[in-house]
């Protein structure tokens, strides 16, 4: 098999390395934060300014484009990346979070998951073999299998039967993906990736298994799904510390929907390259805004008369423009450039702290780093 991802740095006495993934379009340097862009779009953020602030992946989701506005329709607009106006590499979900998320609408059946539209009502059944359909037709760099994420806390024989079936379904899927791809990948082909999900929920051994039997299957990359839906934090930590020794290490590993900044900088540290998390664009949505001390609610109103920046040490639009009381005053009149600001602004921040991972890990400095942030509040 190509392997489509190269460990570039690794750090003694730490799993965090440097890497780089070889999508169709571009290079993307890990660890990579991507910032969500569900339905098509990163909420209230133009994609020209997600490039220019170095974003080289956005996630969408496969669930949502089929609903609407369908796939055949950006098909026909020249697939997503031309549909959305995003020249980088584009990850799609595949629908099996929405399993968890929308479990009262949707049933679980050997061949697939039927949904119930929020849209019209109408039913719709994913199958693992129309999701990797529909994710190549959009055109996506990176495809997900699809899988069944169990809520916490689920009873074992819940987790297990869980877990069989997100395996059987990759199987499924990757059947699929050899009719379009072949069974041989050409060296040099610019193929999207394949990964797959590896659930278990927070059971060590069904979590080894679960990767094992992937494995065999074969990827592109492994992603660890399932976390962050009830457990506590401690727990999913834990689960990713079991998991990742037995995971290989020359192959990219995704943790999926979790991303408080002090989670990805440990998750970095335990062997993480990808991320993604709709915190930072849905804080914003709620009026706040990251600092390296913490979160400030600009709707308070102690931010009415404060002309300082956002964060003085980010050198954004949002920041390098405008002051507190600016956007505390859009927020409070429910003016759209208050949430277009702070989305900026936050996922700067994110930005800011990938480059600056990636940096401290390239020069050898990933202990300092880790240490520093250790003793932040925002890591409280
Ligand atoms: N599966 C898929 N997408 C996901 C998850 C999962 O388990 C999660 C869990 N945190 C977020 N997004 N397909
Ligand atoms: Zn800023």
């Amino acid at each position: 098999m190509v392997m489509k991802f190269k460990v570039i740095k690794e750090v003694e006495g730490s799993k965090a390395r440097l890497g780089r993934l070889f999508t169709p379009h571009g290079e993307v340097d890990t660890p990579c934060f991507m910032p969500v862009g569900t339905a098509a779009t990163v909420r209230a953020v133009f994609p020209k300014d997600l490039e220019k602030d170095g974003v080289q992946m956005v996630l969408a989701n496969v669930y949502h484009l089929i609903l609407r506005p369908g796939i055949q329709i950006i098909k026909e607009a020249g697939g997503l990346h031309k549909f959305m106006g995003w020249t980088g590499a584009i990850l799609t979900d595949s629908g099996g979070f929405q399993v968890f998320s929308l479990s009262s609408f949707c049933k679980i059946l050997p061949e697939g998951v039927r949904f119930k539209s929020p849209i019209d009502g109408s039913s719709l059944l994913l199958t693992p073999e129309s999701v990797i359909d529909a994710q190549i037709e959009l055109g996506a760099d990176i495809v997900m299998s699809l899988d069944h994420c169990p809520p916490w806390p689920s009873k074992e024989k819940d987790l297990v039967e869980a877990t069989r079936r997100t395996i059987c379904w990759a199987k499924m899927g990757k059947e699929r993906w050899e009719k379009h791809w072949g069974t041989e990948m050409v060296e040099g082909a610019t193929n999207p990736l394949l990964f797959g999900i590896v659930q278990g929920g927070t059971k060590k051994e069904l979590r080894q298994f679960c990767f094992e039997q992937l494995l065999k299957i074969g990827f592109d990359g492994f992603a660890i799904g399932g976390l962050s839906v009830g457990e506590p934090l401690e727990e999913s930590l834990k689960t990713i510390e079991a998991l990742t020794p037995f995971m290989d290490s020359s192959y990219p590993k995704y943790v999926m929907g979790m991303g408080h900044p002090w989670q990805i900088i440990q998750m970095v540290d335990l062997g993480i390259d990808l991320f993604d998390c709709v915190l930072p664009t849905r804080l914003a949505r709620h009026g706040s805004a990251y600092v390296e001390e913490g979160i400030l609610h600009l709707k308070n109103a102690r931010f009415k008369t404060d002309g300082l920046p956002i964060d003085e040490k980010c050198s954004c639009y949002a920041c390098r423009k405008f002051s507190r009381a600016y956007i505390h005053h859009l927020l409070k009149s429910q003016e759209i450039l208050g949430i277009m600001l702070l989305s900026m602004h936050n996922l700067s921040f994110y930005n800011r702290l990938m480059k600056e991972m990636r940096l401290s890990i390239g020069n050898g400095q990933w202990i300092d780093f880790l240490t520093r942030w250790r003793n932040k509040k925002i890591t409280k």
